[in-house]
């Protein structure tokens, strides 16, 4: 039995309902005020992963290593997902079974596949009271406090440079409104404990954002005024941490709250990002499309809310499959919950799916100069630490919009880049062109996104250039 099986007793589930059907728009008569509502549609996404990128947002999922041989399964994570969180892969239990001996077989079979198909990697989770390997539940002491500083040192280690976030620790608040932390045998250790693991993962690998990830901190109550308190003096006494997670389970006992947005605001207002980590929603039909509405819109509305990620593709994947909280049903088949979600990353226009009219707009030469303001610009933001860097590049799309880009940065002599995220580099030294990946080279005027890279060596200086077709 372990917290989280506890936290739904008492819930009461839902049942399954009949989805609602999802609701094609079949074209007719093409009449001009057609043709422009699909022109202004068009900018936005199809996809989830193209949707949020277009809002300058990550939409990812848990995954599970045993199920990259189901096809149904990858197609869909390969075309509607652009982040991976391994579901039980990272966990200490999975990674070193043994005291010192490390496995990272299953986990590293996720980061291979998300590195193949340009989809960037949330590590679940370093320090945590469940999911301990058996020696390590039965240490105590100096003796695990050793244990996990070497746990988070070798695992962050292992994966430098090719995890976006990091759940440095997970769970750490107990429930029952009193704000004190969780008895475990971690923070036995201390009540420092959570800042050292902190200090460790920087430490390991200073180019993966650092979150404290939890539950039932989704709106203000005093378990989310307790973590609130404990990054309030993270960040005023520098110790490394650059996001919270709100895991976001939610069912009809535990609904979306009502101030889920200005939760995640009153965080971000620390000066970090935050992320929705694990969301799930039991329910069916209208009423769980509605909420998984309500979710996206809240985040979308804090500019610091970065990504969101469900916890499973479909119903069955879950691990809560009999609340059927996801986005797409056993088959695979999109529900009204993704429906819902996509027009809420849109904005409220999700493309339609029918037959684009056949009318085919008047042809017109292009000019051979691009107009004032067309093609696009690209500004450059940095961490650094001795040795080596990440490197934020953030592309806006000039008055007549993108359908691709590619803005080239020059290295100094002696420095490479060793990994980029949401745009394919060419080369890796001197003056490297980092070019758009399927999801976000179309920009409206105006629009941005923003793409990554490490390097090791000394940062660029400068403005990147930016060329946009
Ligand atoms: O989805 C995970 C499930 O497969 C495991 O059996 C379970 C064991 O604790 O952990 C689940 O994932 C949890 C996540 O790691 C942390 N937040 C709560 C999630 C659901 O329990």
């Amino acid at each position: 039995m372990n917290s989280s099986a506890a936290r739904d007793r008492g819930s009461a589930r839902v049942r399954p309902g009949r989805r609602a059907a999802l609701v094609s728009t079949a074209v007719g008569t093409v009449a001009a005020g057609m043709v422009l509502a699909l022109a202004t549609a068009a900018s936005a996404g199809t996809t989830l992963a193209t949707s949020a990128a277009e809002k300058g947002r990550y939409f990812g999922t848990a995954v599970a290593a045993n199920k990259l041989s189901d096809s149904t399964y990858v197609g869909i994570l390969n075309r509607e997902f652009n982040m991976v969180t391994p579901e039980n892969e990272m966990k200490w239990d999975a990674t070193e079974p043994s005291q010192g001996q490390f496995n990272y077989t299953n986990a590293d079979r996720i980061v291979s596949h998300a590195q193949a198909n340009g989809m960037r990697v949330r590590g679940h989770a370093l320090a945590w009271h469940l999911q301990q390997p058996g020696w390590a539940q039965n240490l105590s002491g100096s003796a695990l406090r050793s244990a996990m500083v070497n746990h988070v040192t070798q695992v962050a280690t292992h994966y430098k440079g090719k995890i976006h976030s990091w759940d440095v620790v997970n769970e750490a608040f107990a429930d029952g409104g009193n704000g004190a932390r969780r008895d475990s045998n971690l923070q036995r250790t201390g009540n420092d404990w959570i800042e050292v693991a902190f200090r460790t993962a920087r430490a390991a690998d200073p180019g993966a954002k650092l979150c404290y990830n939890d539950y039932n901190t989704d709106g203000q109550n005093a378990k989310s005024n307790a973590v609130y308190a404990m990054v309030s003096d993270f960040k005023a006494r520098g110790v490394p941490i650059d996001c919270v997670g709100f895991q976001s389970h939610f069912n009809s006992a535990s609904p979306v709250p009502g101030d889920y947005q200005a939760n995640l605001q009153r965080f971000a207002n620390l000066g970090l990002d935050v992320q929705i980590t694990e969301l799930d929603i039991e329910g069916s039909g209208t009423a769980q499309a509605n909420s998984y509405a309500t979710v996206v819109k809240a985040c979308l509305a804090v500019s610091r809310c970065t990504g969101i990620s469900v916890w499973g593709i479909r119903d069955t994947d879950s691990w809560r499959a009999s609340g059927t909280p996801l986005l797409f049903d056993g088959n695979g088949n999109k529900k009204a919950a993704y429906t819902a979600t996509l027009d809420a990353l849109n904005g409220g226009t999700t493309p339609p799916t029918s037959t684009p009219p056949t009318t085919v707009p008047p042809t017109t030469t292009p000019p051979t100069t691009p107009p004032p303001g067309a093609g696009c610009t690209a500004s450059l933001s940095l961490q650094t630490w001795t040795g080596g860097f990440v490197a934020t590049v953030r592309v806006t799309a000039g008055s007549s919009g993108t359908n691709g880009w590619a803005a080239t940065v020059t290295l100094p002599s002696g420095t490479a880049v060793t990994n980029a995220w949401n745009a394919q580099g060419s080369g890796t030294t001197g003056t490297v062109r980092f070019a758009n990946v399927a999801y976000n080279g179309r920009l409206t005027a105006g629009q941005s996104t923003e793409f990554g890279f490490q390097g090791a060596g000394t940062p660029p200086s400068g403005t990147p250039s930016c060329t946009a077709s």
